[in-house]
Parts: C-alpha cells; sequence; structure tokens
C-alpha cells in the first residue's frame, strides 16, 4: 500500500507552543524510511499551509477560534483527498488538527457506505465544545465536534458525525465533571488506566476490534503523546503521571496492525521544544512502525503482511 504523510504544523489547539515543529521532527526522526523499510510506497505531501498560532488569548476565552477554523476545513479537506488513494498519516500539531481530519476521514467513510470507527489513545478524553471548555483550549474538543455536539459556532458542520458508540477511549486519567457525563450519557468506550492496570491492555482492544470488524468499519487512530507515560514521552505540554508503558503502547499498535482494519492515523501533541534528545520523536516513529507491520517474528494469527 501507499502511505501518505501530510504535516499539519497546527500550534493554535493551545496556548503553550512548540507542535508546529512537530512534522520536522518526524521526518528527521526518519519516519518515511521506516515506513519504507518496512515494504510500504510513502508520498510525503509537504506540510499543510495553514495559519500560525496568535497571541494567547485571556484567560477564559477560546484561544484562536478563527485559526481552527480554517485548519479544519483544510484539513478536513485534505483528508478526504488522500483517503482516495492511499493511508493518510497526519504529523502533528496539536490535537486539534483532529477536527479536521476526522471530518474528511468520516466523508470518505460514509462514500464508501462504511461506519467510522475511532481510538483516541489519550489521558484526555478531548470531549468538550467551545461552550464549556473551561481552558479555552480547542484541542480539548475534537470528540465534541466530530461527534456532531453543538457550541462549535463559525466551525464547518459536522457532514457526517462519528456515532459515540463507534468510539473507544484507552489511556484515560485525566477527565473533568463534565466530560466524565458526556462519555457515560453517550455510551462511549471509555478504558481508563486502571482498567489497564487490571485487565491489561490487550483485551479491551481486542473487543474494540471485534465489534470494528463485525461491523465492516474503518478505524481512524489518533494517537496523542500523553497517552504513554511522561517518564519514557517527555515531549508534550499536558504530561499526566502514570500513562501507558512501552509495552502497552507497542502491543496496541501490534495488536491494530494485525487486525488490519486502521485506514488513517494521527500523531498529535509532539512538541519538540520540550524533548530530551529527540527521544519522544523516536518513540512516536518506532510505534507507527508497529503500527505498520514491524514485528519480531511472523505470527500464524497474523491477517496482514
Ligand atoms: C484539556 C485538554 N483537557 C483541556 N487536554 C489535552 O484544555 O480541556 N488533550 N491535552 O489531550
Ligand atoms: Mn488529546
Ligand atoms: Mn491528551
Ligand atoms: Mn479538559
Amino acid at each position: 500500500g501507499t502511505c501518505i504523510l501530510i504535516g499539519a504544523p497546527l500550534d493554535c489547539g493551545k496556548r503553550r507552543r512548540g507542535c508546529s515543529m512537530g512534522p520536522e521532527a518526524y521526518r528527521v526522526a526518519g519516519l518515511a524510511e521506516t515506513l519504507a523499510d518496512l515494504g510500504w510506497r510513502v508520498e510525503d505531501r509537504g506540510d499543510v499551509p495553514g495559519p500560525k498560532a496568535p497571541p494567547p488569548a485571556p484567560a477564559g476565552q477560546v484561544h484562536a477560534r478563527s485559526e481552527n477554523i480554517e485548519w479544519t476545513r483544510l484539513l478536513s479537506n485534505a483528508a478526504r483527498d488522500a483517503m482516495a488513494t492511499g493511508f493518510p498519516i497526519f504529523l502533528g500539531g496539536d490535537h486539534a488538527l483532529s477536527l479536521g481530519t476526522v471530518a474528511g476521514v468520516a466523508d470518505h467513510a460514509a462514500a464508501k457506505g462504511r461506519p467510522l470507527f475511532v481510538l483516541w489513545l489519550d489521558a484526555h478524553p478531548d470531549i468538550h465544545s467551545p461552550a464549556t471548555s473551561a481552558s479555552g483550549n480547542l484541542h480539548g474538543t475534537p470528540i465534541g465536534y466530530v461527534t456532531g455536539q453543538p457550541g462549535f459556532d463559525g466551525f464547518p458542520p459536522m457532514a457526517n458525525p462519528v456515532p459515540p458508540r463507534n468510539i473507544c477511549f484507552i489511556g484515560l486519567r485525566s477527565v473533568d465533571g463534565p466530560e466524565r457525563a458526556a462519555i457515560q450519557s453517550a455510551g462511549m468506550r471509555a478504558i481508563d488506566m486502571r482498567q489497564i492496570d487490571e485487565r491489561g491492555i490487550a483485551a479491551p482492544l481486542a473487543e474494540f476490534i471485534a465489534a470494528v470488524r463485525a461491523a465492516n468499519g474503518m478505524l481512524h487512530l489518533s494517537l496523542d503523546v500523553d497517552f504513554l507515560d511522561p517518564a519514557i514521552a517527555p515531549a508534550v505540554g499536558t504530561t499526566v503521571p502514570g500513562g501507558a508503558t512501552f509495552r502497552e503502547a507497542h502491543l496496541a499498535m501490534e495488536m491494530l496492525h494485525d487486525s488490519g482494519l486502521v485506514t488513517s492515523l494521527d500523531l498529535v501533541e509532539l512538541n519538540p521544544f520540550l524533548d530530551d534528545r529527540g527521544r519522544t520523536a523516536a518513540l512516536m516513529v518506532d510505534l507507527t512502525a508497529s503500527l505498520f507491520g514491524r514485528c519480531v517474528f511472523d505470527r500464524p494469527t497474523r491477517s496482514h503482511s
């Protein structure tokens, strides 16, 4: 197959800057070469030329609304185009980029007549709207947007909202009151760190993969750096202790590879300004390699190569 790399140096989904350097860090860390070594054709479309981050909005106000609206438009178009020819990998950029990428991927799935599922690997559920967000940071809102919640005035209407039951969070450990209420009332799958501690990551992930397969779904994976434990992934502005380990994260990627169901990927929230000699960028590239088929030995159950 063909991987399409799309740089999305969106840095306006929160006030702390640095995610605009993410796409270049993934390139320097060798993402394209790594995928090519695994047998994929790789097409790097360069960076989407979106607006830069404006100065921080005052506390309590929504930060950079118009810039995020423009990025949402640009990235939904880029996602729709790329889905027609390959497997897009969006090189973030902060998590506000997923308003656009998931919207475009959802349009593609709808045109194919297949349901879209979304796996959200993140410490946070990102289910706010601009109206409910206490921080005013739009990187906390993509799940609210893609499920068609109100409060996104001025944003392109979500033409094909993702049904809440098709969304699965894994890795949650920073959830506020309104977010908890929204997740529970919408009936989303939400695997917090306690469940991972008690059951491991494989069992709940296997249940979700089975549901996607049973529905003949397409699966979009959104991987936030803060899903990972800060001890192994320091380059993110919103570290939360107690995250996924190196082995849990690789196992998740290996299982997703074996499923053959993932059709698009966001790599988000990498802030190279906060990294330690590039090790977070390198880890994200290695996790992507596991998702695209790197393994120690082939397994008899492997459905993809
Ligand atoms: C945070 C955003 N919960 C907020 N969270 C992050 O601003 O509402 N998402 N970092 O991954
Ligand atoms: Mn996030
Ligand atoms: Mn997060
Ligand atoms: Mn929040």
